[in-house]
């Protein structure tokens, strides 16, 4: 028996090994650290740049410990400081006093993530308010070498993120003047993007409209609660609502495979400020499950302070969450259990519906090529008290699912406990607890033959 032809687009390579990852750090640090901005004018001297405790092996136990697979460093953020002694500008580590300036914070960065078994990535932004070329085309080959630097000098990098805040007043070499840019085609991004991937070429390309991953259109650290992993391709308008949603919802009849990224910051600023806190517990719990639970990867950012340490309440907070995250999604009650479906793709073992249970993500289950309703009942064994729910698609055949619902049973009925939409790479669905001995998921409606690869059934 055949498996289904794939239902286009799928995603890369490049692109499932990134939905694995789930979880990932942002590392907002820079001259305005020093300042108490968010974002630096491009007048500042380099003299303020002085952690006098950094630690990057700090951010990346932090991070590993908070169960992040890798983290994003900002190399360089809207006011052009460079934190790494790039050939190409004076205004860098070179000149600060921090290591007498012979100090490279990218270095110490990739350094911590290889000892600490976490994927490193860079943020480098377009736009620059120091640069004196800023909005002519000399800046942009200056760009274009900053970023082949980074990306011959430190080792493999998974993701190179693209910000989109482009042009507006700056310093600019003391012209001090607004320089507006039409970010479609100044940076030449098809040209950078080529660049990426001859450098690296496993690295995922993220930028608003992608090419690999989009922005979800919010820094809420929310995904819509139907999100497709498909877009057509073009561009976003900065700040054009009708844009903004689009990225938050994807598109259902999307030609490219470009699933969305929450970024958000623990705190209020993506900038460390004295004066702010980290996030309370219940806003984390919130973000996870609109993020990870809603099919996009969590881009969580963790400032450091002046110091050039990930702040100690911070450190406290992402405990509490991980050790909350661990008691509520720790245990999977379905693995291993029996289950069985309203059909199996021509009857075939290898589309069984106990592959949703066996623990191995390559197996799936699926049904006949004509079917777009179908149901699939995992059987606990004994009563349990449910409260949550983890689906997956088996993302290489492409995402299909548009609507179904959640069903436990009690004396002999089919209780509907939750009803979604959008399932691709995750969806978790939390609910009013309930016992019940058996799980059954009615899938309503899909682009074409349904694929679920992973049933997960949570109790705490
Ligand atoms: C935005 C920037 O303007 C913010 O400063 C921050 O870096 C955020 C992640 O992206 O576009």
């Amino acid at each position: 028996m055949q498996p289904p032809v794939p239902h286009l687009p799928v995603p890369s390579e490049r692109q499932l090994r990134w939905h694995d990852l789930e979880f990932y750090g942002f590392l907002h640090f820079t001259v305005n650290t020093f300042t108490d901005k968010e974002w630096g004018y491009g007048d500042e001297s380099p003299g303020v740049f002085n952690p006098t405790a950094l630690d990057a092996r700090q951010w990346a136990r932090t991070a590993r410990e908070a169960g992040m697979r890798g983290l994003i460093l900002t190399a360089k953020h809207h006011d052009g400081f460079c934190l790494w002694p790039s050939r190409y500008t004076e205004h860098s580590v070179k000149n600060c006093p921090w290591k007498g300036g012979n100090g490279d914070v990218v270095r110490e960065f990739v350094d911590a993530c290889a000892e600490f078994d976490l994927q490193a990535g860079l943020y480098l932004s377009p736009w620059d308010r120091n640069h004196a070329e800023y909005g002519r085309p000399a800046y942009v080959e200056y760009y274009r070498n900053q970023l082949e630097e980074l990306l011959t000098q430190y080792g493999e990098i998974f993701e190179v993120w693209f910000d989109g805040a482009n042009g507006g007043d700056g310093y600019y070499g003391g012209a001090r003047e607004t320089r507006r840019i039409d970010a479609q085609t100044y940076y030449n991004f098809p040209a950078l993007w080529a660049l990426v991937r001859e450098l690296q070429p496993n690295a995922i390309l993220f930028s608003d409209a992608g090419p690999d991953i989009r922005w979800v259109g919010n820094e809420a650290g929310y995904a819509s609660a139907t999100c497709w992993a498909k877009m057509h391709p073009g561009g976003i308008a900065p700040g054009k609502v009708d844009d903004l949603n689009r990225l938050g919802w994807g598109e259902a009849d999307g030609t490219e495979w470009r699933p969305a990224e929450v970024d958000v910051s623990i705190r209020p600023g993506w900038f460390h400020h004295p004066h702010e806190a980290p996030r309370p517990l219940d806003e984390l719990f919130a973000i996870h499950d609109a993020s990870i639970g809603r099919g996009c990867c969590l881009l969580l950012n963790l400032p450091p302070d002046r110091r050039g340490l990930i702040p100690d309440d911070d450190i406290a907070r992402l405990r509490e969450y991980r050790a909350a995250l661990d008691a509520r999604y720790g245990h999977d009650a379905a693995a291993g259990k029996p289950a069985a479906a309203s059909e199996t793709r021509g009857d075939a073992p290898v589309f069984a519906a106990a592959n949703v249970t066996d623990g191995n993500t390559d197996t799936y289950w699926t049904v006949n090529d004509d079917t777009r309703a179908a149901t699939l009942t995992v059987d606990l064994g004994e009563p349990t008290r449910v409260t949550a729910i983890r689906l997956e698609e088996y993302l290489p055949l492409g995402q299909r699912v548009e609507a179904f619902s959640v069903e436990l049973r009690v004396w002999d009925q089919w209780l509907e406990t939750a009803v979604g939409t959008t399932i691709g790479p995750r969806r978790l669905l939390t609910f009013p607890a309930l016992k019940t001995d058996q799980v059954r998921i009615r899938i309503h409606r899909a682009q074409a033959c349904p694929t679920l690869k992973r049933v997960s059934v949570y109790t705490a």
